[in-house]
């Protein structure tokens, strides 16, 4: 974690030794500093250390990586370390040793919570309403977050009618299911499909996931459809880019 320095070269004696553990404390004290500032902060861990996540991420999280999400309440904390199915030990050994720091430095008590996923805490839940989204890849994988331009068409099945949960499924017409609600995204073309037997819960939260993705992902520069309700060409194109 804040032990780890991109910048260290090798074994270091006398002066230079003493250089690099006060820069080590240095960065350690400007970190705790910081921590527990905003209503909600998530750290990802990135090789060893916690790397702070832009707002925009809040609510996504890499199946391979391991995070810690504090949430500040009234009179205490919140901390839930969470571990995707693909995290390594490292990954999960850091952020679990990270909650117990954060518990020593936060300038309030704290609560901690494991969270594995698919298994997370009503608590934690209750945090993404827009819906908790599982996304593949992780910080070993070489994953990059693609171009502002340049969209991966993805199919996300959302389960859960209160608490959301959004899975990114193969792209393809054998993934729908008549139980569920999913919403295929192609970018600047979104579509929200409505399984026959999926309940009016399951369907509003659907349409609340698609609308979210309009508005914060793409800014409002998408289109949005339900396919049930699409013209006979917008549904064509529905099917089309399912693979017929
Ligand atoms: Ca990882």
């Amino acid at each position: 974690m804040v032990e780890a320095d991109d910048d260290y070269v090798g074994p270091l004696y006398g002066e230079d030794l003493d250089e690099y553990i006060n820069k080590l404390k240095a960065k350690a004290v400007a970190f705790f500093a910081q921590a527990g500032q905003d209503p909600m902060e998530i750290y990802r861990i990135e090789q060893f250390e916690p790397i702070k996540q832009d707002p925009e991420f809040h609510g996504k999280f890499y199946t391979g990586d391991s995070y810690v999400v504090l949430k500040k309440q009234r009179n205490c904390y919140e901390i839930h370390y969470w571990h995707g199915k693909e995290a390594t030990s490292d990954e999960m050994g850091s952020s679990a040793a990270l909650s117990v720091q954060l518990s020593a430095n936060l300038p309030m008590g704290s609560r901690h919570h494991l969270e594995e996923q698919e298994m997370e805490t009503d608590l934690f839940m209750t945090y993404f309403k827009a819906g908790l989204f599982y996304l593949e890849g992780g910080v070993e994988s070489g994953f990059k977050h693609v171009e502002p331009d340049v969209y991966e068409p993805r199919l996300l099945h959302i389960k859960g009618k209160r608490y959301p949960r959004v899975f990114s499924v193969a792209v393809s017409g054998d993934s729908l299911n008549e139980g569920d609600c999913f919403v295929l995204d192609l970018g600047l073309q979104l579509y929200c499909w409505f399984g026959s037997e999926a309940n009016m819960f399951e369907k509003a939260k659907a349409g609340e996931i698609a609308q979210a993705i309009k508005q914060n992902d793409r800014k409002m520069k998408a289109n949005l459809d339900f396919v049930q309700e699409a013209t006979p060409e917008g549904q064509a194109a529905f099917w089309e880019a399912l693979g017929g």
